[in-house]
């Protein structure tokens, strides 16, 4: 795992950095407020093009509304948001791998790579961390070869068909996943 491997220096989605807590008060020692938690919302191939086409599939919205959308819910949230796409599987695997010791969540949409990628369901597998599986369409209402998800049998919870508010759902379940975690 290099630096390179971290998202926050090879997507324009970055909102904020997620460096271990002791580091981010050194590099942020203004900062009164820690946030609750930090979370990866990693986006999968050709949602870059989001809001360029089939609007009765995905809506209208660009990925950009819901960088800005998971930020806001970030902050209402007390989350701290790491959003990144990617279209190739192995920077997305990579991503995770460096998300393993830097995040306590990861809400994902594989998109493509939902229905073929043995390997992100994997990756997941290894992070040992809480997964909510989010897709914008509901995938069961399309063609066949979407029904199927590897990354379904690893995520513990899974957000279909809600359009981008599916995202801000996920944020929202994810707290409650952590703070049921913490409680035990
Ligand atoms: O519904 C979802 O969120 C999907 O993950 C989206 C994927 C699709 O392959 C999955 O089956 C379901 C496709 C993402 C590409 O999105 C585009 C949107 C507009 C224009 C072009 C691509």
């Amino acid at each position: 795992m290099t630096d390179t491997a971290e998202c926050a220096h090879t997507s324009p989605y970055v909102e904020k950095r997620c460096e271990p807590a002791a580091l981010r008060f050194l590099f942020y020692p203004l900062e009164t407020t820690m946030s609750f938690a930090s979370v990866l919302v990693l986006n999968g191939p050709n949602l870059n093009l989001l809001g360029t086409r089939e609007p009765a599939i995905y809506g209208s919205e660009t990925l950009d509304d819901v960088a800005r959308l998971c930020r806001d819910a970030g902050e209402r949230l007390d989350l701290s948001i790491d959003f990144c796409q990617s279209n190739a599987e192995h920077q997305l695997i990579d991503w995770l791998h460096a998300a393993r010791t830097k995040v306590d969540g990861i809400v994902i949409n594989p998109a493509a790579y939902t229905h073929t990628s043995v390997a992100i369901a994997d990756a997941l597998t290894a992070i040992e961390k809480p997964v909510i599986e989010v897709h914008i369409s509901n995938v069961h209402r399309r063609e066949a070869f979407r029904h199927h998800s590897y990354v379904s049998a690893v995520a513990d919870a899974i957000i279909v068909g809600c359009g981008t508010q599916g995202y801000v759902l996920a944020l929202e379940r994810m707290v409650t996943i952590l703070k049921n975690r913490a409680a035990k």
